[in-house]
């Protein structure tokens, strides 16, 4: 494939099983039902705004929509399983039962398995199975696709432990690390999607660096590249870099077109799928790259 002989930044495309390859990087529509996520700040928090959200982001073109529970922006307190639960699964039962392929956001097996239970496809543990070592076995015993991101720690203090030597290194290792105990667990390797864990205790010269070398990312084993998710919407780091002439960062809400355009440059580069917000400029976004590729650049 052209991708193999490009630079360490470009890496085939690859699907999980139970996914089928769209010849394109997928889009995974984000509905926060919390009340203080830093992106949408509880827009969606009540349960019926937050079905209403899904399926317009359905009807914009995700094809994956992911419900989460818990803010994990910088500095943000846990919620209790409870209240976790009752914010995602009225939303993932009507979402599925709509036809919209859900994936669930959560870093607490219990939360994973009745997700499952309510229909959700995928689990999306941004803690790749360090918060709740029960995880990786309900994946396991469900046979459902199961992203792994790179993860120091919780939100609170998670920007403590942005220090590195060679960050493509040891994002790199640590992401192979939580592999293997995933496949120890059962985990059917052809199941796992592997994520940078972008904004996840890395400051902006991190995420960049990491962002340039996904093919590295994509093969945490050094061998054969896994399927690769992006979550770069929104971020501070895009913020800080669109800062005005005084320094002020650009806005949250004044950040998608940024989002756009890296949207574009990752699924270039060979993501599976970018995690976004705003969904309809994203569809059009990967579906040029995915052109791109096709022409032979990548
Ligand atoms: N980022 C956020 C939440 N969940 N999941 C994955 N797999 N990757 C990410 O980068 C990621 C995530 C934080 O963003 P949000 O608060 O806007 O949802």
């Amino acid at each position: 494939m052209a991708g193999e002989a490009c630079t360490a930044a470009v890496t085939p495309r690859t699907t999980p099983a139970g996914f089928t390859d769209q010849n394109r990087c997928l889009v995974m529509g984000v509905v926060n039902v919390t009340p203080d996520s830093f992106s949408d700040g509880g827009a969606w928090f009540e349960t019926s705004a937050a079905i209403s959200h899904g399926l317009a982001l359905a009807a914009d073109g995700a094809d994956i929509v992911d419900v989460g529970g818990e803010s994990t922006r910088p500095g943000a307190q846990r919620v209790d399983q409870e209240e976790e639960l009752r914010r995602v699964g009225p939303v993932i039962s009507e979402l599925a039962a709509a036809g919209v392929a859900v994936s669930v956001d959560t870093m607490r097996a219990a939360v994973a398995e009745r997700a499952l239970r309510s229909g959700a496809r995928l689990v999306n543990d941004v803690s790749g199975g360090l918060a709740d070592p029960q995880m990786t076995k309900v994946v396991a015993a469900a046979r459902v696709p199961y992203v792994v991101m790179h993860w120091r720690g919780y939100s609170r203090d998670m920007q403590d432990h942005a220090v590195y030597t060679d960050v493509v290194r040891e994002v790199r290792d640590e992401l192979r690390q939580r592999v293997d105990t995933a496949i120890a667990a059962g985990v059917d390797p052809s199941m796992i999607i592997v994520d940078p864990g972008i904004g996840f205790a890395k400051l902006p010269r991190h995420n960049w660096a990491v962002l340039a070398s996904l093919g590295e990312i994509a093969r945490p084993g050094g061998d054969r590249p896994f399927p690769l998710l992006v979550g770069i919407s929104r971020k501070s780091f895009l913020g800080s870099l669109l800062a005005d002439t005084a320094g002020e960062p650009r806005p949250v809400e004044n950040r998608d077109e940024a989002t756009v355009a890296l949207s574009t440059l990752a699924a270039a580069a060979g993501a599976w799928c970018v995690r976004v917000h705003a969904v309809a400029a994203n569809a059009d976004a990967v579906r040029v790259a995915a052109r791109w590729r096709e022409a032979g650049n990548g």
